[in-house]
């Protein structure tokens, strides 16, 4: 028995040595040290049979022999408990990478609006947001666009009935600012609006910020100032601006705003035409019968007015020549932002 117990032995530590993973060593287990069909608990019930003058020595030996045989498992079994992932039998290796989570991000255009509506409370302006869903009297009438205006024609109107609509820009709000508070004002309206159009530089729902200042005195020098601030913030970059004359039914005199090309400098290039200017916002002066409708006396206050495609600005800032890609969804596309 003397000779079993040594060989035993010898057998479960060579046995040991070869597990390497957590399946082999529960087999290992129940082979050596099972209680019911394991060989050490085989032998230690023959210890029976044995002479009664041998049998103190040799259940010494069989007790030593399991424990010591039970103290290597335990030490195998801690390397697995730090080198295995999780099986059935619960082990698990807080040391491995966890499993990969993607993280959500912002959409490239909220994170642009998020940026200029910055740049602009940083000027002083408050930040106003209005319903998507407007009456045909703030959408146009209060903006100086009776019915049968030519200029309604440019905004492919979405019609819900015959006096209420999806906005078209977010002007609206600005009329209903006006008609509540007294100048000095000084705010931006972010918000979507929606146009039935669709191509490679427009959507039929695309995000605006539009913009108003009036107070005693303002004339178009500020309107310069805030928006030549503006722009350098946004392209961190010092660029040229021109004012082009342009027509708003809201504004008199009107200016659309070109930049320096961010691609070519203003040397001319595909992007920019081969003009050297890209435009990025139309403003003006905001016209005496609007500051009328609203309560206001044009001989005392006058103010500013501008407004600017997010979209747009987000393509010239990342280069972008497709205006749809926002709206795919294509992971590939969003997640470069
Ligand atoms: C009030 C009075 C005047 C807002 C203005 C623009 C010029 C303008 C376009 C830019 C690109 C719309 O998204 S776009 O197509 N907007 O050019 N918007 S001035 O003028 C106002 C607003 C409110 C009461």
């Amino acid at each position: 028995m003397e000779q079993e117990l040594f060989r035993l032995q010898q057998e479960a530590e060579e046995a040991l040595r070869q597990v390497d993973d957590v399946a082999q060593l529960e087999a290992f287990r129940v082979k050596f040290l099972g209680r019911k069909g394991g060989l050490l608990s085989g032998i230690l019930r023959q210890l029976g049979t044995v002479a009664s003058q041998d049998r103190p020595r040799l259940g010494q030996l069989a007790n030593d022999v399991k424990q010591a045989v039970e103290n290597q498992f335990e030490e195998k079994k801690k390397l697995f408990v730090t080198s295995s992932i999780g099986t059935a039998s619960g082990v698990m290796d807080y040391s491995l990478p966890g499993r990969y989570l993607p993280f959500g991000k912002l959409h490239p255009v909220t994170q642009v609006m998020e940026e200029i509506c910055s740049i602009f409370e940083g000027l002083g302006f408050a930040v106003a947001e209005g319903p998507d869903v407007e009456t045909d009297y703030y959408n146009f009438e209060a903006l100086n666009i009776p019915k049968h205006h030519p200029a309604r024609d440019m905004h492919d109107t979405f019609y819900i009935t015959e006096s209420i609509l999806l906005r078209t820009h977010t002007s609206p709000m600005q009329a209903r600012i006006m008609e509540k508070q007294d100048p000095p004002l000084r705010y931006i309206a972010p918000g979507k609006v929606y146009r039935c159009d669709s191509d490679i530089t427009h959507t039929p729902m695309f995000h605006q910020v539009e913009g108003f200042l009036v107070d005693k005195e303002v004339s178009f020098a500020d309107l310069k100032g805030v928006l030549t601030s503006f722009t350098h913030k946004m392209f961190e970059k010092e660029l040229a601006l021109r004012f082009r004359p342009s027509f708003f039914p809201f504004t008199e005199p009107s200016a659309e705003v070109d930049i320096a090309c961010v691609i070519c400098g203003g040397k001319g290039c595909r992007v920019c035409k081969r003009t050297g200017w890209l435009e990025i916002l139309g403003s003006g002066l905001i016209d005496p019968e609007v500051l009328k409708m609203v309560g206001y006396d044009p001989d005392i206050y006058s103010g500013f007015a501008f407004g600017l495609g997010v979209e747009r600005i987000a393509m010239l800032k990342y280069g972008i020549d497709d205006i749809r890609l926002y709206y795919e969804n294509d992971l590939r596309f969003l997640s470069q932002f």
